[in-house]
């Protein structure tokens, strides 16, 4: 098939999962022999050759487009510059400069659809993110293309109408705030999102495109998090979580780690200090540390700064972004992962560190529950924990509960956890999925069925 990807992220740009995940989409599409072309902003990066140049008039002013492609791994890549599509801020400047850049991505879409429709007429659009929506309209209202909208996370948020009427859309505004990630849900074919449990958790939302909604778990590629590419890769477990925790200034102990950002929406780390403080009057504390790796919220920060003045001997924060290789050092050589969130539409850090043997205790949502089987409702299986989000008395009384396994049953979670990750979220069956996803021969999500 011919597949068009739309996308606000695609790596090297990127600010979250949304990057990894469409580019790891693409080349899988390209893997399974699609012919796949991605239309995304040029933020500024300037990359590839400029194939293209034309003029669309936005917001009273004619901005002069130039599409520039680059192939990598199988797919082609057009990114789009000019005007705020230039901007190096991906998400802005301003909420009002990310409409607008939106609005501009559309036209710019469109009007290069209408130059490459006769060498590429795609059989599927296939959109991601709220951002896209102009782009995924105007293809839709130009081209009639079959289309798909993926939702990697719920953003909920109202735009103005007039935004649409600038993007030549005004028939999908009749009211005067517009909820953009419906109007995409609206016009396309199918809806997707990125795993099962936040489809039904956000059904308020999917369900009302029921009979068009279904999921693909999204996958994730042990190739880099993989424990024969580590420093200490001959080195016994113990003896790299040894090492490990000593360039941080801990003796040896149970190691549990968090890594994320420091906010109070989504990753909960506010729910693991509050764990770590109860702990701390419990004898088990004595040898548990924690790892926690973050930065954002600066009352978080200064929390977490506090948390380790008063545990000097079980806690470290470090607030700075970790190279990818120290992560994966990381990963491979605590014992635990803790993915407290309140939310997580997929999540990459409980398969990260199940792919390096780190074993993961997270939160009871989303693609957080979709991956890690509990110890506890099936130790033959187990690849984790799963507590439930907000309740750091379950959490610290779980970390107790993991930090006293048997080391037999350890290395038994540690190897489920790998098989786990490595064969059952892989981007070749993501990417099958949304193969049959763009053909229709998919089953759909049903309120009725159980
Ligand atoms: O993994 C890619 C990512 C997800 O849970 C993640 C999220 C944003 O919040 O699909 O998108």
């Amino acid at each position: 098939m011919r597949v068009l990807l739309l996308s606000f992220e695609y790596l090297p740009v990127k600010v979250g999962g949304l990057a990894e995940a469409v580019t790891s989409i693409a080349e899988g599409l390209a893997e399974l022999g699609h012919e796949v072309i991605v239309f995304t902003p040029d933020h500024g990066k300037g990359l590839g050759e400029a194939v293209e140049r034309f003029k669309v008039i936005a917001f009273g002013e004619e901005v002069e487009i130039k599409a520039r492609k680059r192939e990598e791994n199988g797919v082609t890549i057009y990114s789009l510059a000019g005007g705020l599509l230039s901007e190096s801020d991906v998400y802005g400047p301003s909420w009002e400069g990310l409409l607008k850049k939106a609005v501009l991505f559309g036209k710019a879409s469109a009007g290069l659809m209408n130059s490459l429709i006769e060498e590429f007429n795609p059989d599927v659009v296939h959109a991601h993110d709220w951002h896209t929506v102009f782009s995924l309209g105007l293809l839709k209202k130009y081209f009639g293309v079959r289309s798909v909208f993926t939702v990697h996370r719920l953003n909920k948020g109202k735009i103005p109408g007039h935004y649409f009427h600038e993007a030549n859309l005004g028939e999908l505004a009749p009211y005067p705030d517009i909820d953009p990630e419906h109007t995409a849900a609206y016009i396309a074919d199918m809806v997707t999102t990125v795993s099962r449990s936040y489809m039904l958790e956000e059904w308020s939302f999917f369900g009302i495109f029921e009979g068009k909604v279904t999921h693909v778990f999204n996958g994730i590629d042990c190739s880099f998090w993989n424990e024969e590419l580590m420093e200490t890769a001959n080195l016994p477990r113990e003896e790299r979580r040894k090492l490990i925790l000593e360039r941080f200034g801990l003796k040896d102990g149970k190691a549990f780690m968090f890594i994320g950002r420091f906010d109070r929406a989504q990753k909960g780390v506010d729910t693991l200090l509050r764990a770590i403080e109860i702990l701390s009057t419990d004898p088990a504390f004595g040898d548990m540390r924690f790892i926690i790796i973050g930065k954002g919220d600066p009352e978080l920060e200064k929390w977490a700064k506090d948390v380790e003045r008063r545990f000097p001997e079980n806690v470290r924060v470090i607030t700075e972004l970790l190279p990818r290789e120290m992560v994966r050092e990381l990963y491979g050589s605590v014992d635990f992962v803790v993915i407290p969130s309140y939310f997580e539409p997929f999540g990459l850090v409980q398969l990260e560190a199940m792919c390096l043997g780190a074993i993961p205790i997270g939160s009871a949502v989303g693609g957080i529950k979709d991956t890690i089987i509990d110890f506890r409702t099936d130790p033959e299986r187990g690849t984790g924990f799963l507590v439930p989000p907000r309740d750091a008395f379950a959490l610290a009384n779980t970390l107790v509960s993991a930090k006293n396994l048997e080391e037999e049953t350890l290395r038994r979670l540690r190897e489920n956890g790998k098989k786990r990750a490595r064969k059952d979220f892989t981007w070749e069956s993501a990417c099958r999925r949304y193969t049959s996803v763009y053909t229709g021969s998919v089953d759909r999500a049903m309120s009725f069925l159980r």
